[in-house]
């Protein structure tokens, strides 16, 4: 018999990626999605996947909603990637990035445990819970947690829940701690897209500037389709364990907004790049790399797409994004 999955966070940008894999595997696909007046499917529909997948209401902050999910379900594997996932948004909404990204998976998990104690558990945590923790230039499942913006806080709580319900009830249950990964689908206040998205419009004369915060931050940049084989791999180990994600190099933001002009034809960058104040953070993380020896050695797995390629296909699909757009903008 097929087994079945429910993934929250279905329409954000690890959402459609990991179910396209599920639905590979013949698996049934259940996403979860909030209550909208007008809900978007565009990720789904880029990936061709919006009809294949069952949908079922729910949300991160009604503990009511998600006992009601799991109860309905029941399904084999949860992928929990709902979040408010943008770390700059998370000093203007604590209480809500609390509640969503913390709580949130604490309700998830009393769910489980209540009503399908059998489900595998998949949460979405990340190298933000770092910070600036002790590291010897690269982050592993032994480094230190010191978050640095109440994004980060909320996932170190929802990191120690989701190992505190696998040692007091015995439930299969697993975080991946995945450094950042991008793709044409990622969220266009996220810098990779918002530097891909600019390249476009500047090329097509749709914007002459590109406004920018902390350009000498680095970050370890993967592709979302890469690390969706590993949350799905982390939940067919014979035991339930934490894996870091990452690629095990990083980049500046300066390095890739050099790269993104590049490819999209644009020597000199500098003419349409400008420091901000307003993307800058209250506090920074200045630099994270992911020594991913584990992941590699129990789960075999590594990335596919290096950076170089990443930022051409993000670059790629952009220019074709928007030139589709101005195209029709021009035939009336
Ligand atoms: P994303 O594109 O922002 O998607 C997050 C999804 O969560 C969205 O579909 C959003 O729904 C949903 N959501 C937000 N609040 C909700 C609520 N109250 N109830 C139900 N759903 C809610 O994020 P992503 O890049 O796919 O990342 C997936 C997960 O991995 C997140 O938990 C993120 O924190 C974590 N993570 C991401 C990275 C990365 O580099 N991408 C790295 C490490 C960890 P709407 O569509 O309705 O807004
Ligand atoms: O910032 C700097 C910014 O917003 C990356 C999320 O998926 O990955 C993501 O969090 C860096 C930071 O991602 C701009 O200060 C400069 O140093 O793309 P970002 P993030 O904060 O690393 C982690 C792993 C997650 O878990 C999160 O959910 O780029 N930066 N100028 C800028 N960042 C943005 N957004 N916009 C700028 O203009």
């Amino acid at each position: 018999m097929s087994k079945s999955a429910l993934i929250t966070g279905i329409l954000g940008q690890d959402g459609p990626y990991l179910a396209k894999l599920l639905l590979s595997k013949k698996y049934k696909v259940y996403g979860m999605i909030r209550r909208y007046s007008n809900p978007n499917f565009g990720n789904l529909d880029y990936l061709g996947i919006t009809d294949k997948i069952d949908y079922i209401e729910g949300d991160m902050s009604d503990e009511s909603s998600l006992i009601n999910v799991i109860k309905v379900v029941r399904p084999d594997e949860v992928y929990n990637l709902a979040a408010q996932s943008f770390v700059g948004d998370s000093w203007r909404m604590a209480k809500l990035t609390t509640e969503v990204n913390a709580l949130g998976v604490l309700f998830l998990l009393n769910a489980i445990k209540l009503f399908s104690p059998m489900t595998r558990f998949y949460q979405a945590s990340t190298s933000e819970m770092y910070g600036i923790g002790n590291s010897n230039g690269y982050q592993d499942e032994e480094t230190n947690f010191h978050p640095r913006s109440p994004y980060g806080i909320a996932k170190v709580y929802a990191h120690m829940m989701t190992i505190n319900f696998r040692e007091s009830y015995g439930l299969f249950t697993c975080s991946g701690i995945l450094f950042n990964h991008e793709s044409p689908i990622r969220g266009i206040q996220f810098v990779t897209r918002k530097i891909t998205d600019g390249v476009a419009r500047i090329k097509f004369g749709l914007a002459d500037k590109l406004y920018l915060g902390n350009l000498d931050a680095k970050r370890d940049w993967g592709f979302a389709g890469d690390y969706v084989e590993v949350m799905y791999r982390m939940l067919q180990e014979k035991k339930p364990n934490d894996f870091v994600v990452g690629t095990g190099e990083n980049h500046s933001v300066k390095e890739f907004v050099k790269l993104a002009f590049e490819y999209g034809g644009i020597s000199d960058w500098q003419k349409y790049v400008v420091s901000d104040a307003r993307f800058k953070r209250p506090a920074e993380v200045h630099e994270l790399k992911a020594k991913p020896d584990k992941a590699k050695k129990l789960l075999n797995w590594k990335q596919k797409v290096s950076f170089k390629e990443l930022v051409k296909m993000m670059v790629e699909a952009d220019l074709k994004r928007v030139k589709t757009k101005s195209d029709l903008a021009d035939s009336g």
